[in-house]
């Protein structure tokens, strides 16, 4: 790691003797105007988020190319104009749909941000770290995420993420410097927590390769008065958005993704959007997750290729639900919406395999909401499930399930 970056910084102090040699290069003006705006997004935003007097500096020194520092602050900007919708006190139908546009904004300037990130120029940069706004790892390096961002852009590596990973609820109470309890991340356990124990906000989580875990099983936290067997803590991860917008896009890699509620491509009163591009991927949550949607909200999950597994797990007790009650059920998970919205789930190819409850899943559309599945590539995959939901059948909406089950 050290050596790497006296690479990068040798790299970076050539450019900056190439600025002040006196011919000033051709868009050195765009350069600087674009640095300066993205220190204004990082700093405002970290007011925003309670946490102000980020030294924004370290975006002058990472060297970073303008097309990269442009895609930077776009992609910040758009999620700092959902972040503010969050905050509004609009009606939940209202909010949601505001949400939901804006998430599908930032979900475009998270893909320019993925291009300009793998253009051969953005290698040269140096990393930034500003917590809890931007986090940029350019380098080859394993990192261990422990802290919240609002954006977070890893390059390689096989990388554990023990945060928010793309979530909207982040912990600014805990973290590197300045955060006033120095530690990892707590966050969010339970929905009566949001708004207390981690600021709503909004969140982009991009990596563009190696084999990446998110989230562990770990001892119950509130949980504990439900269960002793192990889950994942937090709720709302891995590109998953309650009251706000989240996002998580991984390009490369066989990843792991480990949830427990409200986690991998769902909506609550929110957008959440979870895109593998590709590699052998795992993903387990406990209930409301893997591509789902409650109330209004809206949830992506899409996985493009590999031979993927799906699965749920349930503690023995449970986990807390949204009222404070243990709850031992599952379901509006893979394709599961609830109480309004549109949940979409798709896989495009693979040999997968999934293990879902046998209702409240794999299209299933329940009090208002739609919930779309779709497995395409035309491999045969292993269901269990909801009956009759198995390889080459389409099953349309009813009027008891607003849902849609495409394997083809
Ligand atoms: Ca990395
Ligand atoms: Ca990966
Ligand atoms: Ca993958
Ligand atoms: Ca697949």
């Amino acid at each position: 790691m050290r050596g790497a970056r006296i690479i990068r910084t040798t790299a970076s102090l050539a450019g900056l003797a190439l600025c002040v040699g006196g011919v000033a290069p051709a868009g050195a003006t765009s350069a600087t105007t674009g640095t300066a705006r993205l220190e204004r997004v990082v700093a405002t935003f970290a007011t925003e988020l309670g946490t102000p007097g980020v030294d924004t500096a370290a975006i002058r020194r990472a060297g970073l190319s303008p097309t990269l520092t442009g895609a930077m602050a776009s992609a910040l900007e758009s999620l700092m104009a959902c972040a503010r919708i969050s905050r509004t006190a609009a009606p939940d139908a209202e909010k949601a749909a505001a949400l939901r546009s804006c998430g599908e904004t930032a979900v475009a300037q998270v893909d320019a941000l993925r291009t300009a990130a793998s253009a051969p120029a953005a290698k040269r940069s140096n990393e930034i770290d500003l917590w809890p706004v931007l986090r940029y790892e350019p380098d080859n390096n394993d990192d261990v995420y422990d802290a919240d961002y609002v954006l977070i852009l890893d390059a390689a590596g096989d990388d554990s993420y023990f945060n928010n990973a793309g979530g909207n609820a982040i912990d600014v109470l805990r973290g590197p410097a300045p955060a006033p309890n120095p530690g990892p991340a707590r966050g969010c356990q339970m929905d009566g927590e949001l708004g207390f124990e981690c600021v709503v906000a909004a969140a982009a989580l991009v990596d563009l390769s190696g084999n990446d875990t998110y989230q562990r099983f770990e001892t119950p936290g509130v949980d504990s008065a439900c269960t002793s067997d192990p889950l994942v803590r937090r709720i709302v991860l891995e590109g998953a958005g309650a009251g706000g917008v989240g996002i998580l896009v991984d390009a490369r890699g066989d990843d792991t993704y480990n949830g427990k509620i409200l986690t991998i491509g769902t909506g609550h009163i929110g957008f959440g959007y979870l895109r593998d591009v590709s590699g052998n991927d795992s993903y387990t949550a406990i209930r409301t997750s893997i591509g789902a949607s409650v109330v209004a909200g809206t949830g992506h999950l899409l996985d493009e290729a590999g031979d993927d597994s799906y699965s749920y797990y349930m503690p023995a007790g449970g986990a807390f639900d949204n009222n404070g009650v243990c709850q031992t059920t599952t379901g509006t998970i893979m394709g599961g919406s609830l109480l309004g919205g549109l949940a979409t789930f798709r896989d495009l190819d693979g040999t997968d395999t999934y293990a879902a409850p046998s209702a409240g899943a794999l299209g299933s559309g329940q009090l208002g909401g739609v919930g779309v599945f779709l497995d395409a590539g035309g491999d045969t995959d292993g269901y269990t499930g909801p009956a009759g939901h198995t390889n080459n059948v389409t099953l349309l909406p009813s009027a008891a399930n607003q849902g849609l089950f495409i394997d083809s």
